[in-house]
């Protein structure tokens, strides 16, 4: 993967935050780092600077990981405590990604003693990312947005019905998993509401030649729930998707136990606390942890170019050393294996629709 270099020699332009949608409210939790190494929190205005490499041994550090923000509190789990994190006027970065701060990280705090009783704690230091879900910014803001980290999977939530599944948004989402180290699986919820061989049928390409574990359940009516807990038990996963697919209830239904209220996206509590919609880690009893995240209604792709687009179209992998010419996009050359293939159905047409949307989308 491409490192963005943090340029420390140029003046500050601090990246702003255009209006997003009302699904991408959570984003302006983010901390978003300019291109000189400051990070800039839009609504309180502060800003913390960022040193690259690790903090001063004399620190006395304690660590623990980011389960959820609210606001500006970075909850951080260390043992068996929550602690509410700030982040401090300095904190020392082992990875170069445009955000700085994610759900997920690994940080090192100092613990703050205020005389109240209540530990808080101020965020030092931020721990190299070993995955990452990301998206493209929206609007003038174009940098990476990393939705969560340091998760092993990422399950792809859809519904057969009420939304039907985009599988658009599905091949954008495999594309995804791979630049962030990610193990897919597909989950289609809601199957009680549709005829599950037709669309067995109509995923065949994710099960079949991608080999991608294909979930369907209906929290509704309980079906497939413990083939799914079983799938993710002991690994850590972040679940994505469109709004309203079921990622929530699903979540619900795994865990046993009521920890969120689901058919709204936008308040959370952590014990009381006011948690913004972000992403959310959740333990497993079994061990390994679920991530909530809010829906996504697109998902720009970040950090990759369109000449190498096919390549992760695995489904492609067979055809594309036969095309004529080496730079073959696979759109207009003659003698295109990926188009004869397509042509043959021996590639799924409609994967072959994604590619292009894709390529098109990433040449704008
Ligand atoms: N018919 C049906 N509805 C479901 C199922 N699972 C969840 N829902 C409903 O779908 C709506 C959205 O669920 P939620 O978990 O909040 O979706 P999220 O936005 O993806 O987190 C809620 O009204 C749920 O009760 C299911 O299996 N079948
Ligand atoms: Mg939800
Ligand atoms: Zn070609």
């Amino acid at each position: 993967m491409k490192k963005k270099r943090v340029d420390t020699g140029k003046k500050a332009k601090i990246k702003q935050r255009k209006s997003y949608t009302q699904e991408d409210t959570w984003l302006e939790e983010f901390a978003v780092r300019s291109v000189t190494g400051n990070v800039q929190s839009k609504k309180d205005e502060t800003r913390t600077m960022i040193k690259l490499g690790e903090a001063p041994k004399e620190m006395n550090l304690q660590f623990g990981r980011v389960m959820a923000v609210g606001g500006r509190t970075w909850y951080v789990q260390s043992n068996e405590e929550v602690i509410e994190c700030l982040p401090a006027g300095t904190v020392y970065a082992l990875h170069e990604d445009t955000s700085l701060l994610a759900v997920g990280d690994m940080v090192g705090f100092e613990r703050i003693d205020d005389g109240t009783g209540i530990v808080k704690g101020s965020i030092i230091q931020v721990e190299k990312r070993f995955s990452h879900l990301s998206r493209k910014g929206i609007g003038k803001y174009a940098g990476e947005q990393v939705i969560i980290s340091n998760v092993d999977g990422i399950l792809i939530v859809m519904s057969a019905a009420d939304p039907f599944y985009n599988k658009r948004l599905l091949d954008r989402y495999l594309i995804a998993a791979e630049l962030g180290k990610l193990t897919p699986s597909i989950c289609i919820n809601k199957i009680e509401l549709m005829d599950k061989d037709l669309i067995a049928e109509d995923l065949a390409v994710y099960s079949d030649t991608l080999n991608i574990p294909l979930y369907f359940t209906s929290v509704a009516e309980g079906l497939g729930i413990k083939e799914l807990a079983a799938g993710l038990n002991n690994h850590s996963t972040v679940l994505s998707g469109p709004s309203g697919v079921g990622k929530s209830s699903l979540i619900n239904a795994i865990s046993g136990e009521e920890l969120q209220r689901t058919g709204e996206v936008s308040e959370r509590t952590w014990k009381g606390k006011h948690i913004t919609s972000s992403a959310r880690m959740f333990a497993l009893p079994g061990g390994g942890y679920l991530a909530d995240t809010p829906g996504l209604r697109e998902l720009g792709l970040w950090d990759i170019h369109p000449d190498d687009t096919a390549f992760y179209f695995h489904d492609f992998d067979a055809f594309y050393p036969k095309c004529k010419f080496t730079s073959c996009t696979h759109r207009h050359e003659p003698d295109c294996a990926v188009k004869t293939a397509v042509e043959q159905e021996r590639i799924d047409p409609e994967r072959y629709i994604s590619y292009l949307q894709i390529v098109e989308s990433l040449e704008e």
